[in-house]
């Protein structure tokens, strides 16, 4: 169908996956064992309900927002979350999420195994838009080093985001079922040539995400890591995988101590990717909420994790979320279409969160807050 005519991320995912490769589609579908924080994330916002008011001119609502203390706008309070390997679901790749979003402001995180050079993904992006860098440490320091550097000299990268939530790799049963059933194929085929090709690759039976982990650090802790990391970036940096209120807290002392390093945290569970049954963002946020409240006001809370709707995006800013980011989505969008299914799955949520706020009677991101929701029914999980 024309993408015009799939009006829901929904119907974007059912469309990818007839579009790209089984590896593919087990790649970017799978999460670690039993998939239960991937189902939790995709339907927690959907028992958290909302408070309209009424009486409200809302002719007009406006999504725009800052972000990192302040010192970038973006249209929309949406960003791309950093997932590999983009060119498994479409040759435009990193550079077509960049393009497919261009138009709505939203910021992209790039993966550290993303398919392209950070090079090649900023190149024909305008000069105002936002990206940033995730990064895996990898046991050879002097290789992330090496990549910090390259990053500062590209000026559209205005933030390095370390991801925490990933120390070694997890059981993503999909991803590796895949690679087996490849292996199987190639031993079934006649040619040589093929055999002896597999045979060189290394983990050539492991899944894609097994392979990518290759040579990344399981030792880094708040004592050593973030003063490594802040001698190698003058970027404001970004700890991804938080999913305690202890950690925030422990984040925002750091913050304090520190001013210049870390600026945000990203709520996460790795779209369920990394620990099954870890929690979903908003717990962690209702968490905060509750019992450190003060770290909203040092560092930003950003969170992540089976963003589906509008009002889902609404919901996690209503409970004090500074921007919300999107893996999947993104990456089914390019799966279906390229840049322009990017383009519309970015069209289809920002015509949500429009929506929403009329229709709950914000007018612009600042008039939210918690007076919009009812979370008792997750509050009691
Ligand atoms: N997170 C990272 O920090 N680094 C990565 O390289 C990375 N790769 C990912 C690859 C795929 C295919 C997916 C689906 C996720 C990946 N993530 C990675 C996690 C995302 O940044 C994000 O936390 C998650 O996708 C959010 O959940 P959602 O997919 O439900 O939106």
């Amino acid at each position: 169908p024309p993408l015009h005519h799939l009006l829901n991320l929904d119907e974007i995912e059912a469309v990818a996956k007839t579009q790209v490769s089984k590896k593919c589609w087990a790649y970017y579908f799978s999460a670690a064992d039993d998939l239960i924080s991937k189902a939790y994330n995709n339907t927690v916002y959907r028992n958290i309900l909302l408070r309209p008011r009424v009486f409200v001119d809302v002719t007009k609502a406006d999504t725009a927002t800052s972000i990192l203390g302040g010192a970038f706008k973006l249209s929309t309070p949406l960003y791309v979350s950093p997932a590999a390997m983009a060119r498994l679901a479409h040759p435009d790749g990193e550079a077509g999420i960049a393009k497919g979003i261009s138009r709505f402001g939203a910021m992209q995180l790039v993966s550290h195994n993303a398919s392209m050079s950070p090079e090649q993904i900023v190149a024909d992006a305008s000069p105002d838009q936002i990206f940033g860098w995730q990064l895996y440490v990898q046991n050879a320091r002097t290789k992330s080093e090496a990549m910090l550097a390259r990053i500062a000299k590209l000026p559209q990268y205005k933030c390095v985001v370390l991801t925490l939530d990933a120390p070694v790799p997890s059981k993503r049963e999909h991803d590796e079922k895949a690679a087996l059933e490849a292996e199987l194929l190639i031993e079934a085929s006649k040619s040589e040539e093929e055999k002896e090709k597999a045979k060189k690759r290394p983990n050539s039976n492991s899944g894609v995400g097994q392979q990518l982990f290759f040579g990344t650090a399981a030792d880094l802790t708040w004592d050593t890591t973030l003063p490594w990391l802040a001698k190698h970036t003058k970027l404001p940096i970004v700890l991804k995988g938080i999913q305690t209120h202890e950690d925030v807290y422990l984040a925002a002392q750091y913050a304090k101590k520190h001013p210049g390093t870390v600026k945000a945290v990203i709520l996460s569970n790795h779209g369920g990717r990394s620990l099954d049954t870890a929690p979903p963002a908003v717990h962690t946020l209702l968490e905060c909420r509750k019992y450190c409240p003060e770290v909203f006001d040092i560092i930003e809370l950003w969170v992540d994790g089976g963003i589906r709707r509008g009002t889902d995006v609404v919901k996690a800013l209503c409970l004090g979320a500074k921007a919300v980011g999107v893996g999947r989505a993104a990456l089914y969008g390019l799966g279906a279409g390229g840049w322009r299914g990017v383009e519309r799955t970015f069209e289809i949520l920002q015509g949500e969160i429009q929506t929403c706020m009329k229709m709950m009677g914000a007018k612009d991101i600042s008039e939210l807050g918690p007076r919009f929701i009812n979370s008792r029914v997750v509050e009691r999980d």
